[in-house]
């Protein structure tokens, strides 16, 4: 039996005994999401330059367990207690004997539910939906996306090709990732792509696809003409230098003041030509960026000028197009996206272990701490689609065993978004049948228990890959 109360605070404290385990939430995408054992030191990122892309850089270096906006623990009885906040800018930390919820400012409402872990998660979903809406749902997700096969080396011809072999196999959505725009900061297309965006559109549609356009409307790099133009518009620290949001693309990049009066005109030059272009999808990348600490126009809590953000680039696109975020702080994006990515990316390998063990970082590219992250967020598939990045079906420029591509795709089946990166040319018949299949069959999951399910009767068993913790190397007495 579940039990529930609301609470009301700037800070609550429930008191726990005998825990097991702390559900430790991670704030963004790609942030590290597991049960964990509290007589473990916290994880501290040991690039500094990495933390603002593994986790919320303000808690990075915090000495006690914590997440963002929700934490749980699991007492020897096997119960659950959960503690999770019902608005923007909550974190809920594991204190001594207690779970201590805070918002970073002002006060606000939380949840407590106490039962198993899937009925204590369904009400703290469900009310979360009920204070920060949802959107409609209609029908699992298919996708084919550029990424992970061709990276940022896109091309109108490299695409083209991809949409004529990809057409036949039934996904519902082409979506072009990263390398059609000019720069990161300026949203229009590169010389590669003569035909422009419209040109583009029209190429997948004609094929029977929806277009999908990679957008990361909310940063920009410093090198771009949209930030030379527009220094303003950017989030400054107190000393008046713009914030570091990132480096990516051979340069930092910063993030957009979205409380600045001509943000939303930035916002509208990135957004509106790709749906003008006929793209019905739009995947948004690196969205956290917005809602890092800093001085802004307007002095709000940082979630709340993220949301202020996303609630414009959804008046921009209008309704009908479908928002995938990514990089996005989870519970502060309820309600405006259609789909989240609930992991950091997968990879052609399984685990990259030099950076997990020596870097203390599990949210670079690899398939091992996306599987776990992903399967730690499952519980959002109630209210908003949940994205565990592509699955592999190919060998050809693939480390993964036949174990590990095979877990990436159940975890699709079971996520209900099924995506993929192969290009058909770089499959065998049999991967490319298998690849078929995927698409276009929707599966019948149940959820066993714990990280057990059962797909059209076939048991997967996740345990394993969901619950074994990284084995970091402890670097100095302080775990830095
Ligand atoms: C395109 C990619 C893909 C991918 C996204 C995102 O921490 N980082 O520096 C970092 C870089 C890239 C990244 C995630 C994190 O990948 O998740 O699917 O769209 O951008 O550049």
């Amino acid at each position: 039996m579940v039990t529930v109360e609301i609470r009301s605070g700037a800070q609550v404290d429930v008191a726990v005994s005998d825990v097991t385990a702390f559900y430790r939430h991670g704030w963004h995408s790609w942030s590290e999401t597991r049960w964990l054992d509290p007589a473990t030191r916290p994880t501290v990122v040991t690039v500094p330059e990495r933390r603002p892309f593994a986790d919320d850089p303000v808690h990075a270096t915090r000495p006690v367990h914590g997440g963002s906006a929700v934490g749980a623990v699991r007492t020897t009885g096997g119960g659950v207690i959960l503690l999770g906040a019902l608005g923007l800018g909550g974190r809920v930390e594991l204190d001594g004997g207690a779970l201590v919820g805070r918002f970073e400012a002002g006060s606000g409402d939380w949840l407590v539910a106490r039962g198993t872990e899937r009925e204590t998660f369904d009400r703290y979903a469900m009310a979360l939906a009920e204070r920060l809406g949802h959107r409609p749902r209609n029908h699992a997700v298919t996708m084919w996306s550029s990424w992970y096969s061709f990276y940022a080396g896109i091309s109108e011809d490299v695409i083209g090709t991809l949409v004529d072999d990809v057409a036949g196999l039934g996904f519902d959505t082409f979506q072009v990732d990263d390398g059609w725009q000019q720069a990161v900061g300026d949203w229009w297309p590169n010389d590669r792509f003569p035909s422009g965006l419209a040109g583009l559109g029209k190429r997948i549609a004609d094929r029977g696809m929806r277009p999908g356009l990679w957008i990361a409307p909310l940063i920009a790099r410093s090198d771009s003409e949209t930030f030379a133009k527009h220094p303003d518009c950017f989030l400054r620290d107190e000393y008046g230098a713009h914030v570091f949001a990132g480096h990516n693309w051979g340069g930092p990049c910063h993030a957009l003041d979205t409380t600045h009066p001509a943000s939303e005109e930035l916002l509208a030059a990135a957004i509106g030509p790709a749906v003008e272009a006929g793209f019905t999808c739009l995947k948004l990348d690196f969205l956290c960026a917005a809602a890092l600490p800093g001085q802004r126009h307007d002095d709000v809590p940082r979630e709340v000028a993220y949301r202020r953000g996303i609630e414009a680039i959804r008046r921009i696109a209008g309704d009908d197009v479908y928002l995938l975020a990514c990089g996005a702080p989870i519970v502060a994006s309820l309600g405006v996206f259609d789909g989240i990515r609930i992991g950091p990316d997968v990879a052609p390998w399984w685990e990259q272990r030099d950076t997990t063990r020596y870097l203390h970082d599990v949210t670079v590219p690899n398939a091992r701490y996306a599987v776990a992250t992903s399967l730690h967020r499952l519980w959002l598939g109630s209210i908003i689609d949940t994205d565990p990045d592509v699955a592999y079906f190919r060998r050809r420029h693939c480390l993964l065993d036949d174990d590990q591509r095979a877990a990436l795709q159940d975890l699709a089946r079971i996520a209900g978004f099924r995506a993929t990166s192969d290009p058909p040319a770089w499959l065998d018949p049999a991967e490319r049948a298998a690849l078929a299949d995927f698409v276009r069959h929707q599966p019948f999951v149940e959820q066993l228990g714990g990280h057990r399910y059962r797909i059209d009767g076939r048991e997967v068993d996740f345990t394993a890959v969901a619950t074994e913790p990284p084995a970091f190397y402890d670097w100095h007495p302080d775990g830095f």
